[in-house]
């Protein structure tokens, strides 16, 4: 017997078509937009997603908060995940670039280390972000380039390495690291205090080749530079690529700053629903080992610890020491005088 299209073959044809066009659209909807720092998801993480829950997903990368703020500010739509330093998630969800978190959606919000979230987290209730890594920022250097190293902030004032070194681009972390040099908070409010700062940075500019968030790593990696600001997971990451033993990360005496980078999904995203399972895929105990291992930063994931190498448990870089933490200090959120660290920061780019 003939079905109902075979009998109305024109129609048969139109409505073939149309259900193609539907089949189609479920795919493209399935498409996760995510904006994020480079270097920043273990390899196989981002295809195993995709193939568990059917969909693509699109990645591009920022290399500052700054930047990040500025593009979603600015009205870029279409990104889904977004992961902005919990120093910048109170000032983008109260300017509503950022949803609330629906918590019953990612299980595995359970996992999170809440001794971390209790002293660390800004948005302690994670209600517009989750915990996804925290890590140190010190100074990588070549120990077979660089004669008598000293853990200082102060290796930027060696001319004997001018044009060799790199600072980060990143306003809180280098005025940050200028403030503690000079005895100061690296969250003070006193613009006394973030002036004297900048002007100390436009000493050590004499002696850098550029402020470089990015290029500091493959600079240090092939030579090019000898001594960078940078992030601590960064560097390990070069050195298990190339087991280079000339290369060293250390934490300076006058103190180091640390932050934490968080999982937030901007408003008006078109993909809740997957941005929601990618936090969740991240905070799945196995998964968010295999992150810290690649990483080299710490997801404070509690249960993700039992699956963690001796060799990342002991590493200084991923968990840093007792005896090292004390000199750390958390960036935390300035309010409204962030815009004195904005101001500073200009006067140090503009320098001369
Ligand atoms: N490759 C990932 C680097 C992540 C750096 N976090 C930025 C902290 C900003 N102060």
């Amino acid at each position: 017997m003939k079905s109902f299209l075979q009998r109305l073959p024109l129609l048969g044809l139109l409505i073939g078509t149309t259900l193609m066009l539907t089949s189609c659209a479920p795919k493209r909807d399935r498409v996760l937009h995510i904006y994020i720092w480079s270097d920043y998801l273990a390899d196989g993480l981002v295809e195993e997603f995709a193939a568990a829950n059917d969909c693509e997903v699109v990645i591009d990368y920022y290399d500052s908060n700054e930047v990040l703020y500025a593009k979603i500010k600015g009205g870029a739509t279409g990104y889904d995940l977004v992961f902005p330093s919990s120093y910048f998630v109170r000032m983008m969800a109260e300017e509503g670039l950022l949803q609330r978190l629906n918590h019953n959606n990612i299980p595995n919000i359970k996992n999170i280390d809440p001794l971390f979230v209790g002293r660390v987290s800004i948005d302690k209730k994670m209600v517009h972000s989750i915990p996804y890594m925290t890590g140190a920022t010190g100074i990588a250097y070549r120990k077979d380039e660089v004669e008598d190293f000293e853990p200082s902030w102060r290796v930027f004032e060696r001319t004997d390495l001018a044009g060799r070194m790199t600072l980060l681009d990143d306003p809180r972390e280098v005025l940050g690291a200028a403030l503690m040099v000079l005895g100061h908070s690296l969250n003070t409010t006193n613009e006394n205090h973030i002036e004297a700062a900048a002007d100390l940075v436009i000493e050590w500019k004499q002696n850098i080749a550029q402020f470089a968030s990015e290029a500091n790593k493959a600079g240090i990696a092939s030579k090019e530079f000898y001594v960078v600001q940078a992030w601590g997971g960064d560097i390990q990451q070069i050195i298990n690529e190339n087991g280079d033993e000339n290369l060293v990360f250390a934490l300076p005496e006058e103190g180091f700053p640390m932050w934490e980078d968080t999982m937030a999904i901007p408003t008006g995203a078109d993909n809740v629903e997957l941005a929601e399972k990618f936090i969740n895929f991240l905070h799945d105990p196995v998964i968010a080992a295999r992150n810290i291992e690649f990483n080299s930063y710490l997801c404070p994931n509690w249960a993700a610890y039992n699956h963690l190498s001796e060799e990342t448990l002991e590493n200084p870089i991923v968990i840093i020491p007792k005896e090292l933490l004390g000199r750390g200090k958390q960036i935390q959120d300035v309010r409204e005088h962030l815009a004195k660290y904005t101001a500073a920061w200009d006067r140090v780019k503009s320098a001369n």
